[in-house]
């Protein structure tokens, strides 16, 4: 007995494909796809999945990922068969089509279907929003936003976030998209850097010489020249190791509260990812679950409907912790779940390792020293103030 029901008159629907989370990168690669098994097992055995809409996602269709993507791009993903190449040559390699065959972005088995169920999720996440049978839409496998259109990046093949608001641009005439991976989110910027239509923000550690992808500086604002419409629709907020939750708290509430005051979307895309955690194998940030997901919740209180993507994420139990709680503030359960998690949940053994008594909250890993000073997180915001006085709804 969980206690837990649906909310009323408030709709959250759940995309995700059993399919695609069996896919692998490669034995040590970072991205790993059970991920999303590992934070559904533990969503379902809070029994949060009665009070959503389920929903097995298909596949997108060669047509859905060519609104996006060059067909050369895609008819080269559709037929490239994994060919290990040597680990030590394939870097300098600098030959590989598309992108594709490195270390970041391998080929392997099943690879275009792994990636059309990514965008497949994401794309019916966002038309049970446009036809408005959702509130909220969650798609935890999609977020993959290094993706370019002829181009992979970063894990990254297929952008389904960019073709999942070009399914939202078609009811809303303005959407907004926030990144809270700790990756800059060049490939959604880049799709929409000539538009006013959307306006792109990243929170991201930057360091242009040591952290990939190094794009995202804070004048980074869209087309230098005003005449392009999406001049200042582009919005950066680069920061350094250790950032806190207070601190990330203090810089989410203050620019997005004042983003949506000027630029008025008629929809939100949230991309989650969960590497901006304390303790992850790539990230930088002291994040913890809380600090985390309380942007979930800040977006859901500016009470409109709302997409949520997944993304990075490298400490799987930690990515598990972080959706779960995310999961339960759509749903509006967060106060309603017990912090130890649930006996049942198949994977338990799994969180065993952690402490004694494993937590939803409690997520592992030492925290990393702050390097970013008050008075430099200040001097973003003001940035950020003046770029939105060039922005007109
Ligand atoms: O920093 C890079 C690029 C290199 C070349 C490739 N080597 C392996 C690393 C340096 C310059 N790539 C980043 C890509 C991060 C992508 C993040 C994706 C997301 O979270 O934003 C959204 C899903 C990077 N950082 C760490 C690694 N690559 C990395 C890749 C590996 C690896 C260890 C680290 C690939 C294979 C294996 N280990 C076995
Ligand atoms: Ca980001
Ligand atoms: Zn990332």
């Amino acid at each position: 007995e969980s206690g837990i029901t649906r909310p009323k008159g408030y709709n959250v629907s759940f995309h995700c494909n059993p399919d695609m989370e069996k896919h692998h990168f490669g034995m040590t690669h970072p991205m790993k796809p059970w991920r999303l098994t590992l934070s559904k097992s533990l969503i379902y055995s809070y029994g949060m999945s009665f009070a959503m809409d389920n929903y097995i996602s298909r596949a997108a269709t060669y047509e859905e990922l060519a609104s996006f993507h060059s067909t050369d791009y895609l008819d080269f993903l559709g037929t490239v068969l994994p060919e290990p190449v040597p680990r030590d040559v394939e870097n300098q390699n600098p030959d590989l089509k598309f992108n594709l065959g490195g270390s970041d972005c391998p080929l392997f088995d099943g690879l275009y279907d792994y990636c059309s169920l990514s965008a497949g999720g994401a794309l019916d996440a966002a038309r049970k929003i446009t036809s408005k049978q959702s509130d909220i839409a969650i798609a935890w496998g999609g977020g993959l936003h290094h993706a370019k259109k002829a181009e992979a990046s970063g894990f990254c093949y297929i952008n389904d976030i960019v073709i999942a608001i070009l399914e939202l641009l078609r009811f809303y005439p303005r959407v907004l998209y926030i990144d809270i991976d700790v990756h800059h989110g060049d490939g959604v910027e880049e799709a929409f850097f000539s538009t006013d239509r959307v306006m792109t923000v990243s929170f991201h550690k930057y360091d242009p010489n040591n952290f990939f992808p190094g794009t995202g500086a804070l004048d980074d604002n869209g087309p230098k020249n005003e005449h392009n419409s999406g001049a200042h629709h582009a919005v950066n907020v680069p920061l350094n190791d250790g950032i806190t939750d207070e601190q990330y708290d203090m810089l989410f509430n203050s620019i997005i509260g004042r983003i949506v005051e000027k630029f008025r979307p008629g929809a939100i895309a949230l991309q989650c990812g969960a590497d901006s955690l304390a303790g992850d194998r790539l990230g930088r940030f002291n994040l913890q679950v809380q600090g985390h997901g309380a942007c979930v919740e800040f977006c859901k209180k500016v009470g409109l409907p709302l997409v949520l993507f997944g993304g990075g994420g490298y400490t799987p139990r930690n990515v598990a912790r972080a959706w779960t709680y995310e999961t339960s503030i759509a749903v509006g359960c967060q106060d309603k779940i017990s912090p130890v998690l649930p006996q049942h949940t198949p994977w338990r053994d799994q969180f065993r390792h952690d402490t004694l008594f494993p937590t939803l909250e409690q997520i592992l890993g030492e925290p990393r020293q702050n390097r970013n000073p008050q008075k430099r997180l200040q001097e973003i915001v003001q940035h950020i103030s003046e770029q939105l006085r060039f922005v007109q709804a």
